[in-house]
């Protein structure tokens, strides 16, 4: 409220007489820079009407309206819309993508002629969007019998179908979010695990992810395991409080992780909630710390039961090095599904293919954006589309 006054004043500021101004600047005035007409005032009117100063007695109890901080403020809780069919309406957020690989390729493809130069170039602009090289000489292939020699067919139409075989979608991408009960029957919220090396954009999807879960009215707790900056968990529970998700927090800078993560989940137990997403730290002195400190968080939070869902978070922008990190974190972890974080920011749409590839993994989520709502879960056919469409 206070930013929006200040910014009233600045601009009701701008907008009234500026004497210090520049006379080419200020605004002409009737009777200084032109003869008065029909509509102005030469000067102050005479007839103008003066206000005298009046005294006036305040009545002796003057009741003091209550203080701000005494006013019960009902905390906002958002409830964001439902996740299905995001990627489509994002599809515009892929402009870069489209560009780069669809229209690229459609183009190449439609050319009179479909020479050895012309299929080297396809395989160039595939390999070029991080495709990864075995899957780009595959398309490549297929494209060939199915063009070349055969001549026949849309080219669109077949592009779109060896597009989506690479990106495949046989794999299940759905989410481990469901609760279940032991054996004992006590009630075992889904755990899910995200992790991810530092500024790819873990926080920010854990919080994402809140919001999706949350628009299916499901019952989810936040855990801060990230414990290296305070303000890692600040940062989570602002994203919790906007939906009114609790968080599992340790205030003390450099707690150990692990202990945090099974506070979370024995909380989510308690609670009776459907989903503990845990969020933890990527930043490490060294690889081997690193992978230790998630295998212990994996381990000591196994011990209220298996973690349903391991998610691990790449930046698409990073391309080869992206690949890279998924290759170590697989080592210390099972990862059960990838969320690439920033594809609203790259050329390199192909890095879902590079990745599945890599680690056997389907790419289940994607960040399209910095926006509360801008993670779509990854639909195949309308990741594609967008791709080769203009989004209109
Ligand atoms: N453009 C864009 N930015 C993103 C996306 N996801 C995360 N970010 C930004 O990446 C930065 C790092 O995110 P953060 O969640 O703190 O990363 P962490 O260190 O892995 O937890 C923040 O500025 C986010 O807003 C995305 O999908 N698109
Ligand atoms: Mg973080």
């Amino acid at each position: 409220m206070l930013v929006g006054l200040v910014v009233g004043l600045l601009r009701r500021g701008r907008r009234g007489p500026d004497t210090a101004a520049p006379p080419e600047q200020r605004r002409p005035e009737p009777g200084v820079d032109y003869r008065p007409g029909v509509g102005d005032d030469a000067e102050e009117p005479r007839d103008t009407l003066v206000r005298d100063v009046e005294t006036v007695r305040l009545p002796d109890s003057v009741t003091e309206p209550p203080a701000v901080e005494d006013v019960p403020v009902a905390p906002e809780v958002e409830r964001p819309a439902p996740a299905a069919g995001r990627l489509a309406r994002l599809r515009a957020r892929l402009a870069r993508s489209n560009t780069a690989l669809g229209r690229g390729l459609l183009q190449l493809l439609s050319r009179d002629t479909v020479d050895e130069a012309t299929w080297e170039e396809i395989e160039e602009t595939l390999i070029a969007a991080d495709l990864g090289t075995g899957p780009s000489l595959e398309i490549v292939e297929r494209l060939r019998t199915r063009i070349g020699v055969d001549g026949g067919g849309d080219p669109r139409a077949v592009l779109r179908d060896e597009l989506l075989r690479a990106v495949d979608p046989t794999l299940d991408r759905s989410l481990a979010v469901a609760p279940t009960a032991t054996e004992a029957g006590v009630h075992r919220p889904a755990v899910v695990l995200v992790v991810g090396v530092n500024g790819v954009g873990k926080t920010t999807t854990v919080g994402k992810l809140a919001r999706v879960l949350v628009a299916e009215d499901k019952d989810v707790v936040l855990g801060a395991a990230d414990t290296f900056r305070a303000a890692a968990a600040e940062q989570l529970s602002t994203w919790g409080e906007r939906v009114g998700v609790p968080t599992v927090r340790s205030d003390v800078e450099g707690a150990d992780p692990a202990s945090v993560a099974f506070d979370a989940v024995k909380a989510g137990a308690d609670l009776g909630a459907d989903v503990v997403l845990v969020d933890t730290a990527g930043r490490l002195q060294n690889k081997r710390d690193l992978m230790d400190e998630l295998g212990k968080v994996k381990r000591v939070v196994e011990r209220h039961g298996p973690v349903d869902e391991v998610l691990l978070v790449l930046d698409a922008t990073t391309g080869q090095n992206g690949l890279n990190q998924a290759r170590v974190f697989a080592e210390a972890v099972d990862i059960t599904g990838i969320v690439l974080t920033k594809l609203d920011g790259t050329a390199k749409g192909g890095i879902v293919v590079a990745v599945q590839r890599e680690l056997g993994v389907p790419v289940k989520l994607v960040g399209l954006g910095e926006g509360a709502d801008d993670l779509a879960p990854f639909e195949p056919d309308a990741f594609v589309d967008a791709i080769l469409e203009p989004a209109g």
